[in-house]
């Protein structure tokens, strides 16, 4: 099959697999507004102010200050390390008109008709309505009586989300399951058009998620949280987290790994149930560090492939739509792929580039889920060291050679 693929991106054929290439993007763009508007309704559902409480809002608090860091590294590392220049996609015709002004653009965020904003896919717009709808509805549940009308009514709207989330995620599954056609045929006629110069693409983009997963990691997690905050040993904390780690890079599911992410949070961790009970399962659906940081880069290395620039305030938009989206995202395989549409849409970039990307996916897949999980496991043990809910004497604080801590 390989030997047929790069066959094919040598010659004309190539461009004959165009047609598939294009059918996988529209099958993506199909997707944005109905998982956007599923996922976050759910999402709202999970952060409800009444079920938060003291060590929820200290737990979505630290989760959404730690996304937003990610993707300012991953954003800083990028334009670094600038990933995808030197390569140009002819074909892309990304919109280049006059960006509007700053102000025009931040008051285009509030919809004027949230159901044009809809059928516009205005993406920002879109996610600020649901976001407030979402939250309108939680306020109101806590208000009313248990059974009353209006209480059934915003349960059957949440219902009818979960519901459709779950809907899309298996459309989701079948356009990925088209998608390694798709993929092919994109990854075609990209070798076609731009030859070798690709590898050199995936080589940085690749290089770009690592340093900035590391810099996460190595800054965030474990010497500003670990060390900072919690007061133990940064390695400690890497011995207790191995197990879901490992885990993590090997099945590239946050959700699928979360029974292992809460036995090392409890034996080796030593951090209460009453902590990690809450902050594990919300982390692995709405705490995606990796995740978001990936959408931030990728988002640059489309602009750099289309020949685009990005302003100052699409760097914004991107990681304001990238923080949003990661957490709408499901702890699942390639996830990312799928919320990319929503960030590059925003940008008016390329989504060509998603079916360049994915076909390298499972690997770069690996290490932004693994730093999912550590994002998780670090916020828990801050958490549950702000409310005297670990056990530093103990498990693997404890067994530490003197004098390491
Ligand atoms: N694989 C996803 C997860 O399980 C992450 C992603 O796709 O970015 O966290």
């Amino acid at each position: 099959m390989l030997g047929a693929v790069v066959g094919l991106a040598v010659g004309r054929p190539a461009m004959s697999l165009q047609p598939i290439g294009d059918l996988f993007v529209r099958l993506l763009e199909m997707i944005i507004v109905p998982i956007i508007v599923f996922t976050l309704l759910m999402a709202t559902r999970e952060l409800s102010p009444k079920n938060l409480g003291k060590v929820g809002g200290q737990v979505v608090g630290l989760y959404l200050a730690t996304t937003a860091v990610a993707i300012a590294i991953g954003l800083a590392v990028s334009n670094l390390i600038n990933p995808g220049t030197g390569v140009t996609l002819e074909q892309t015709d990304v919109e280049t008109e006059q960006a509007p002004a700053l102000t025009d653009q931040l008051f285009n965020i509030v919809p004027a008709n949230p159901i044009s904003a809809l059928a516009e896919g205005n993406i920002l717009a879109i996610i600020f309505f649901t976001l407030a709808f979402g939250l309108g509805m939680t306020m109101v549940r806590a208000e009313v009586e248990p059974d009353s009308a209006v209480r059934n009514g915003i349960d059957t709207i949440f219902n009818v989300a979960d519901a459709g989330a779950e809907v899309m995620f298996k459309i989701v599954w079948g356009i990925m399951e088209f998608g390694v056609l798709g993929v092919f045929a994109l990854m075609a006629a990209l070798f076609g058009e731009i030859g070798l110069e690709a590898i050199s693409a995936y080589f940085f983009l690749a290089m770009t998620l690592t340093v900035a997963v590391g810099l996460q990691i190595t800054l965030v997690y474990l010497l500003l949280l670990i060390r900072g905050v919690v007061g133990g040993s940064p390695v400690d904390f890497l011995r207790g987290s191995k197990e879901a780690l490992i885990t993590a890079l090997s099945i590239r599911s946050s959700s699928a790994t979360l029974p292992i992410t809460m036995s090392d949070a409890d034996e080796n961790l030593r951090i209460k149930e009453r902590v990690y009970g809450f902050s594990l399962p919300l982390g692995a659906t709405v705490n995606m560090d990796g995740t978001a940081m990936y959408l931030g880069i990728v988002a640059i290395f489309a602009a750099n492939i289309a020949g685009a620039s990005l302003t100052l305030f699409e760097q914004v938009a991107i990681l304001l739509t990238a923080l949003l989206m990661s957490v709408g995202t499901a702890g699942v395989p390639s996830a990312s792929l799928v919320m990319m549409t929503a960030v590059l849409t925003q940008v008016g970039l390329p989504l060509e580039v998603i079916g360049m990307i994915a076909g390298i996916d499972p690997l770069l897949d690996r290490l932004r889920t693994m730093n999912n999980i550590a994002g998780d496991l670090a916020v828990s043990s801050v958490v549950a060291k702000w409310n005297d809910a670990i056990d530093l004497t103990s498990g693997v604080w404890a067994d530490a050679p003197v004098g390491v801590g």
